[in-house]
């Protein structure tokens, strides 16, 4: 039968190397009983999907975290999609709910999955109180189908249901979203994913195959409406319409291969999304597959606005990786912005002033931003921390744009999502042992040195404040330069 001879790890290059030969296999396999496995040109061993193994559909389904994927029917050939234009009560994470305006109850809409040379006809009927369109985001179409208010059309008036007929030249990753008074309603909510899988896949489909759309809000804290005016100060942002701890993890078994499609309609802003644990290849944009010789190896894919990337690697190493923007501030919501920096302050003189005024007043970010979702500090009502949630070690110090990819040798059965992984021993960054620190010849400070530098550093404007602290030899005695210089050498 098939040999594993070719390690998942090794698939991308392979097939890049069999760039020519695999189009051509793979059809030959969707058409035959029996899967061909034999030697690629790089003398490893292709093993090919079975078109049964996809299912009725012929394609394997996107998974859209948080979302679904909008079902359709079968009408004289043509696949009938529906979408209703209207306001969406949505929640981004626990704790903070807005109203919206979305498509078919949703934030974002419904993903739309088809197949390169369907016929597509999708319906949008309005239930907003506002026109609408909605335009085929990187979709060749015939110009008056390409949902332009004013351009390509008339707009859709509350309650008109209007027709878009198509044929899906191509296949990709791309969006849709509505195109009259784009800067209200798409900062409300209105835009989806729509996936065109290929007809002729140049490639076995990934084990699992992921898409996420990033998007950018502004929500004054407390308040019940995205303000859609707002163009450069952004509070919360989004995957697939939620915050983290809102954010659904993307599971996977170890060993699979793993696509993920990332989409940004945000309004003004680009996003960087990092993945930690993979090597990964950018495999496609909206504008169509990039060829494997030209696939350039990243951890972390830049996402301009009005665009999409599609990521693949081999999930080899189990574990929880974050996914998450690196762009830093997209990682905090509401309340991680415009604060007063007070990162070494001494705020207990004015915390004593303020509490008789306001009973358990405490003046934030002393020491920056960590702290702030572990305290406790009562959110203000319709409001998200600035930071994360409960991990399994600490607190975690990301939200917003942030989700995790878990990786386990095996899951569980029910297709439930498995919870915090356990590392194996010998494999969990802990407290140096002390032996060890000995051993190693590793200057450290004592323990009451450290409370004396934190001491130090909240003292205010004394002028250690700008020293170091003192680094002490192991027996605890002060190092000198020179020591410290040749420890460090060591
Ligand atoms: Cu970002």
């Amino acid at each position: 039968m098939s040999s594993p001879a070719l390690s998942r790890r090794n698939f991308l290059t392979a097939a890049g190397r069999a760039a020519l030969l695999t189009p051509v296999a793979y059809l030959v396999a969707a058409e035959s009983a029996t899967p061909p496995a034999g030697p690629t040109s790089d003398g490893t061993t292709q093993t090919f999907v079975p078109p049964a193994a996809l299912g009725p559909l012929g394609y394997r389904p996107v998974i859209t975290p948080n979302g679904l994927t909008l079902p359709w029917k079968l009408i004289d050939g043509v696949k009938v999609f529906h979408l209703i234009a209207e306001p969406v009560t949505h929640e981004f994470s626990p704790g903070l709910v807005a109203e919206c305006w979305g498509y078919n109850g949703r934030i974002h809409g419904p993903t739309l999955e088809a197949v390169e040379g369907d016929r597509v006809r999708i319906y949008v009927t309005n239930r907003l109180a506002a026109p609408t369109t909605v335009h085929w985001h990187g979709v060749l179409l015939p110009s008056g189908m390409d949902g332009v208010g004013g351009v390509s059309q008339k707009a859709i008036q509350p309650g008109e249901t209007f027709k878009y007929e198509f044929t899906l030249r191509q296949h990709g990753t791309l969006m849709y979203h509505s195109h009259h008074d784009e800067m209200t309603q798409m900062q409300l909510g209105m835009m989806g994913l729509f996936i065109i899988h290929p007809k002729k896949p140049a490639s076995p489909p990934p084990d699992r195959d992921y898409a996420i759309m990033l998007s950018e809000w502004k929500i004054e804290v407390g308040a019940r409406r995205p303000d859609p005016n707002e163009m450069t100060d952004f509070n919360v942002f989004t995957m697939n319409g939620r915050s983290f701890p809102g954010t659904q993890a993307l599971i996977a078994k170890k060993g699979e291969r793993v696509r993920i499609r990332i989409g940004n309609l945000s309004t003004m802003s680009h996003h960087a999304i990092h993945l930690h644990g993979f090597q990964f290849k950018v495999v496609a944009t909206d504008g169509g597959d990039i060829p494997p010789s030209a696939q350039w190896p990243e951890i972390t894919v830049h996402m301009p606005t009005g665009s999409t990337r599609t990521i693949e690697f081999i999930a080899d190493e189990p574990g929880d990786w974050v996914l998450h923007c690196h762009m830093l501030h997209h990682v905090m919501t509401q309340m991680g912005h415009k604060f007063g920096n007070l990162i070494g302050i001494d705020t207990d003189g004015l915390n004593k002033k303020f509490r008789p005024l306001v009973p358990g007043f405490m003046t934030m970010g002393a020491t920056g931003m960590g702290d702030m979702g572990e305290m406790g500090m009562a959110s203000p009502a319709n409001s998200l921390p600035m930071v994360g949630g409960p991990g399994q070690y600490d607190y975690i110090t990301m939200g917003g744009m942030f989700t995790i990819l878990k990786v386990r040798a095996e899951l569980p059965a029910d297709g439930s999502e498995p919870g915090w992984y356990e590392s194996p021993p010998g494999t969990l960054a802990s407290p140096a042992p002390e032996a060890d620190l000995r051993r190693d010849g590793i200057a450290f400070p004592a323990a009451t040195a450290q409370a004396e530098a934190r001491a130090r550093a909240r003292s205010g404007l004394a002028p250690e404040l700008c020293a170091p602290a003192p680094l002490l030899a192991a027996n605890g005695s002060p190092l000198k330069t020179t020591a410290r210089i040749k420890t460090a050498i060591n």
